[in-house]
């Protein structure tokens, strides 16, 4: 951890709720997130992880699963802040796709929106390299990027829930996401607070960064949640969180530290026909995209993906091949 960091943070064994139970639903409305149990079997977690490797060794870069040599930046895809794998096809992975016909992942954002109807995001995954073998790859302090995931003004009130599904054992030396519980509480004031500075963020941009002496960030303990592999943290999109790296690890770790897919669902009737074509086309074209599957914001165009100017360098996933159930999540 850098030396300016000051906010606390409690790894916490939390109330691990089963997806779609009427206690996951009062959990989330109280705190803004909520631990799902299992949302997918231990062997489901498991299938994802291989899937996910053969993503990276079929990027055609060199990666090899079993050589961390190899998972050098050169040949790694490059990540977002916090270790984050947007772009590169990463959307449209069989690792994705298997992750999102789950049922039981499903479940849990039917009953927070009380539909079946819902259609899910095309996001990527983050995945932690193990630091201890090269320095450079210990994502970032938390106490930089503490956000929401919502424009305060142009999108008031509950619009998203976002999830992550863990896929390997958490720990507090390992570290992962963090929460500030109860903060989408304050989500509603934040324009007030902050007129200035959003006035210079565009209606559309949904990432909202706190200045690390924001009251808000120590209004209640930080907490990062202990899960399972297979269990889901949802959290909402106007709650305070960002992942926050640990401070050390076992001597001698030699395999990933973290994975987790990124996934949100959110109810089809809140998408337009102009929308739901071009969710259509993406996944033609293997573009992936953010949590809000109402909008349409292309990974391959942030900003440091295209600075990064390495899109050849990869070869792209082939086009998934879909089931009844994952093709109605689409449009
Ligand atoms: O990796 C994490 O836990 C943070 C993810 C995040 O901020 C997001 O998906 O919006
Ligand atoms: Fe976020």
């Amino acid at each position: 951890m850098t030396s300016d960091f000051n906010i606390e943070i409690e790894y916490r064994h939390v109330p691990r709720l089963d997806s779609g139970s009427e206690e996951s639903i009062k959990y989330l409305d109280e705190y803004g997130y909520v631990v799902i149990k299992n949302a997918l079997t231990t062997k489901e977690a498991q299938r994802t992880l291989d899937l996910l490797w053969d993503y990276l060794e079929e990027l055609g870069t060199g990666i090899d699963r079993k050589d961390p040599t190899t998972w050098v930046d050169d040949k790694w895809p490059t990540c977002a802040h916090g270790g984050i794998m947007p772009s590169y096809g990463i959307g449209h992975s069989e690792a994705q796709w298997y992750v999102r016909g789950i049922p039981n992942v499903k479940k849990a954002f039917a009953k927070i929106w009380d539909t079946e109807e819902l259609l899910t995001s095309f996001d990527g995954v983050s995945l932690w390299r193990p630091w201890n073998i090269d320095l450079d790859w210990k994502t970032e302090s938390g106490q930089s990027w503490f956000h929401i995931d919502q424009h305060p003004i142009s999108k008031p009130g509950k619009h998203c829930v976002q999830g992550l599904v863990n896929l390997l054992p958490t720990s507090e030396k390992i570290g992962g996401n963090v929460v500030i519980p109860r903060s989408h509480k304050f989500f509603e004031n934040i324009p007030n607070e902050y007129e200035e500075r959003l006035s210079r963020l565009p209606l559309d941009v949904d990432h909202f960064r706190f200045p690390n002496d924001d009251p808000k960030l120590t209004s209640e303990k930080a907490v990062m949640c202990h899960m399972e592999p297979g269990d889901m943290l949802l959290w909402d999109s106007r709650t305070i969180h960002c992942s926050n790296s640990g401070s050390e690890l076992e001597e001698g770790t030699n395999s990933l530290i973290r994975a987790a897919s990124l996934i949100c669902m959110m109810p089809k009737h809140l998408t337009s026909e102009d929308i739901l074509e071009k969710r259509r086309e993406a996944v033609d074209k293997l573009i992936s995209t953010t949590n809000w599957t109402n909008g349409f914001r292309n990974a391959d165009e942030f900003p440091l993906i295209v600075e990064a100017q390495d899109r050849d360098k990869y070869k792209w996933p082939k086009k998934p091949v879909l089931n009844e159930y994952q093709k109605s999540l689409i449009d």
